[in-house]
């Protein structure tokens, strides 16, 4: 076995982690998808837990050896039981696409019809999009948000009674408002569809009591728990108990094999972080975040999709300040502030170049940074934005970027 220490045996990626530890210290990562996670979490993802196979679920392994594996396992599960409320939960999936895939097989036959929302109107790929594999072998239909930007319910059940889903689905990448669960699961059991909620982008925020849970409602809820749930990579599946079994072995022997027990471990602790008063605060914190912003650019005349936010995210059209969204991401990103270019509601441009952008604050919240601090971004933002094009500018912003960053360290401990 190889005993040197990684910087002296592979300098190359070495010097590339170094680097993006000090891309994400000295920038504003405003990906609403993305987070810091702690350092006990960074540390269950490089433990020994790597090191085991072991296919099944506690109590019932493939292999030897699991006793300690079993105690991971059943720790997480009980923790986010605590958390969310569920009857029956799966921390087995790899991440939030292949939960939703495990789903998909578990409940529904091939060629049943799923209705899910449009990939411009803030759904996700995995929710059907045609590009996608699952698109061959289910039938998916899309509603969308109306001109206000809410769901459109009217449509929604009027979509429903015309195609007879066998599953609903809600929960969204991109989308910033408050969803209504009672109404989807009312127009679900008029058509006899079970409901489905990805709740990958507002998991922390449902956790914590900040919106509204789908789980003690819906049939299934799935989620990814590296977003504003503040955990490792990685996807998790809370159902009822009367699909406890189905969804169980979709995940594993239909899908997967050997869970990532490392992965699991960073679970349970991110978990346990959740469950601390502290996470109540934190997720406040974001959404008091995103309503500084979202009055900001709304003063400075942009178009915010939904007519604002309710959650941690805010979807701009950026094309009446005379950039496209790739334009202004990657001006953006010369200022050092990391966000996303975005389709918006249907979108006349491509989904490579855009009319929006994407950007959040679960990231910066976690930094510690509040509302004073989001009034100077918003307007480093707009500064970019109304001047795209000027680098000097932009270099300038920068510098501003870095000495307001500086001022949040993240992780002092990894410091080199
Ligand atoms: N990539 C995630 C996001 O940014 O929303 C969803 O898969």
């Amino acid at each position: 076995m190889n005993k040197m220490k990684l910087a002296e045996y592979d300098p190359i990626i070495k010097q590339a982690i170094t680097k993006e530890l000090q891309r994400q210290e000295s920038g504003l990562e405003m990906i609403p998808s993305e987070n810091f996670v702690s350092i006990a979490v960074l540390e269950a993802l490089g433990s020994v837990l790597t090191n085991k196979y072991s296919e099944g679920y506690p109590g019932k392994r493939y292999y030897g050896g699991c006793e300690f594996i079993d105690e991971v396992e059943v720790t997480a599960i009980e923790r986010a039981k605590q958390l969310f409320g569920a009857e029956h939960i799966n921390v087995q999936p790899l991440s939030g696409a292949p939960a939703n895939v495990a789903v998909y097989f578990g409940i529904l036959e091939p060629g049943d019809t799923i209705l899910g929302m449009d990939l411009s109107h803030g759904g996700h790929l995995t929710h059907g999009h045609p590009v996608t594999y699952m698109a061959k072998v289910f039938n998916f239909v899309r509603y969308k948000t109306n001109a206000e930007g809410n769901i459109d319910f009217d449509n929604l059940r009027a979509m429903a009674l015309e195609h007879k889903p066998k599953l609903i689905l809600v929960g969204y990448s991109a989308y910033s408002r408050e969803i209504e669960y009672d109404k989807v699961k009312q127009i679900a059991d008029e058509v006899g569809a079970y409901t489905m909620a990805d709740v990958a982008h507002i998991a922390g925020l449902i956790a914590a009591g900040e919106m509204n849970n789908p789980v003690p409602l819906f049939d299934i809820v799935t989620t990814t728990t590296h977003k504003t749930l503040r955990g490792p990579r990685g996807g998790m599946i809370m159902c009822k108990e009367k699909f406890a079994k189905q969804i169980d072995k979709a995940v594993f022997p239909g899908l997967q094999g050997g869970p990532h027990e490392n992965n699991i471990a960073a679970k349970a602790i991110a978990f346990k972080e959740a469950l601390e008063p502290s996470f109540k605060d934190y997720a406040k914190q974001i959404k008091t975040n995103a309503k500084v912003l979202e009055r900001v650019f709304a003063e400075r005349g942009y178009k915010l999709m939904f007519g604002g936010t309710d959650n941690h995210l805010l979807l701009i059209d950026v094309t009446p300040k005379g950039v496209t969204g790739k334009q202004g991401q990657y001006a953006l990103d010369e200022a050092g502030i990391t966000v996303n270019k975005n389709m918006i509601p249907d979108d006349p441009r491509s989904p490579m170049d855009p009319s929006g952008i994407r950007l959040g604050t679960p990231a910066l919240t976690t930094r510690g940074m509040k509302e004073a601090e989001m009034e100077l971004i918003g307007d480093m933002i707009d500064r970019v934005l109304t001047h795209s094009t000027d680098h000097e500018l932009l270099t300038r912003i920068r510098a501003e970027v870095k000495t307001l960053s500086a001022r949040f360290p993240l992780y002092p401990e990894l410091a080199v």
